[in-house]
């Protein structure tokens, strides 16, 4: 299959590699600028929270993409990059993890990767960097809520074979992007493979803490609660699943 729509920059080491997509981003960079790294000393996070990996054992990468898709739906990008790991996750385990709204892949409850996308200004119109960290070989035990790919399947997948996996997986999510029809179709797909839908959820945003169950997300992505018979749409948040018995 032609991959030529990705060009891979590896680095052994690096601050982050959505920090220097992004700066290619400004200087003009073309969208499928995608960079890789064994190892990242500054890697970030959601809300200035930290992302480690110990050397050579996770994929960490951010790809630069120009979709058409409004920044307003930056979720559906997140959406298109989650769905895209969790089939190259299962075709190479024989596991599918779930995905949790906003940007985790879980197994059980502990999350094996995080997505991280940022929009950024450039003369050439706004670019969308999106990174994530997949723990493969292992994780640091101090995240206790966090798991690998190993360690959860059984199944040893090197970093740069999961990168090729995603990026065919993205060759045919990306063009989605573009057209509404396509955003329509993802969101479908985006629905059907969340776990949030459906659960008893706890979602903290920088304006508090709601309780309710996760009834679906909206034509751009955010996730809508029903909150005391109240549908209550968020477009940024942490989510906690909450069992059912737990919430009544
Ligand atoms: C995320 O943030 O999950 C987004 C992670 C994106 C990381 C990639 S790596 C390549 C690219 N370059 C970057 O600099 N970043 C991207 P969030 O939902 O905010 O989760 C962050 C939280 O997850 C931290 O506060 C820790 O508690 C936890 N954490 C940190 N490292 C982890 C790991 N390796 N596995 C699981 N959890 C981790």
């Amino acid at each position: 299959m032609d991959t030529s729509r990705w060009r891979v920059e590896t680095f052994s080491s690096i601050d982050s590699t959505n920090t220097w997509v992004e700066e290619q981003a400004r200087a003009g960079a073309a969208e499928g600028l995608v960079a890789r790294t064994d190892f990242q000393t500054a890697g970030r996070g959601r809300l200035d929270r930290v992302w480690e990996a110990p050397p050579e054992t996770a994929l960490l990468c951010s790809v630069l993409l120009r979709p058409a898709v409004a920044a307003d739906s930056l979720q559906l990008v997140v959406a298109a990059v989650a769905l895209a790991l969790r089939t190259a996750v299962a075709k190479l385990t024989m596991r599918t993890p779930d995905l949790k709204w906003p940007n985790d892949l879980l197994f059980g409850e502990k999350k094996v990767a995080g997505i991280l996308a940022e929009v950024v200004a450039s003369a050439a119109g706004p670019a969308i960097v999106v990174g994530f960290g997949v723990n493969c070989l292992s994780v640091d035990p101090t995240f206790t809520q966090a798991t690998s790919l190993a360690a959860a399947t059984g199944v040893d997948v090197a970093p740069t074979t999961l990168l090729q996996e995603v990026l065919l997986e993205l060759d045919v999510l990306r063009p989605l992007l573009d057209r509404p029809a396509g955003l329509v179709v993802l969101r479908s797909l985006y629905l059907e493979s969340l776990v949030t839908v459906g659960q008893g959820l706890q979602v903290t945003t920088p304006a508090g803490v709601v309780e309710g169950v996760g009834v679906g997300v909206d034509e751009s992505g955010r996730l809508v609660v029903d909150v005391n018979g109240q549908h209550q749409v968020f477009g940024v948040g942490d989510v906690v699943h909450v069992r059912a018995q737990e919430q009544l």
